[in-house]
């Protein structure tokens, strides 16, 4: 008898669990458009940035300091990569590939970045700038 009454609560718990759980995934459903509607209005300072040998297109990039800042980055010729060593960011630029790198810079400042992939006998010569400057110096808020 106590077998049965055990197994009855078992039931019951699972009912219950059941019948919550529609609410959990509500909840989890508003808390994932939330984070959506706050990631689109903190706008992220977007660049494409193409490489081949030996130059990337563009080869200066100006952002604003505390900004998130997304590069998309390709190469059409072969395998490059993108060092910024100051930041500590490196990632590998594959040919017919993008490469996104996703970053806050928190200084301000002038960072080189290069290739850091031999691509030739111009692979030294490899390189562009990010320029960080604050916000309200480009006539920003
Ligand atoms: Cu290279």
């Amino acid at each position: 008898m106590l077998k049965v009454i055990r197994c009855f609560k078992v039931i019951c718990e699972l009912i219950l669990f059941a019948g919550l759980m529609p609410a959990f995934g509500e909840a989890k459903a508003a808390d994932a458009l939330s984070g959506a509607t706050i990631m689109a209005t903190v706008e992220a300072q977007e660049y494409s940035i193409i490489a081949r040998n030996y130059v990337y297109l563009p080869g200066t990039i100006v952002v604003e300091k505390n900004r998130r800042v997304r590069l998309y980055l390709t190469s059409i010729d072969r395998a490059h990569d993108i060092k910024i060593e100051k930041m500590n960011l490196r990632a590998k630029v594959n040919k017919g590939e993008v490469t996104v790198l996703d970053f806050t810079p928190a200084e301000d400042g002038t960072y080189e970045f290069v290739c850091d992939i031999y691509c030739g006998p111009g692979h030294r010569g490899m390189k562009g700038k990010l320029v960080v400057v604050n916000g309200n110096e480009s006539g920003k808020e």
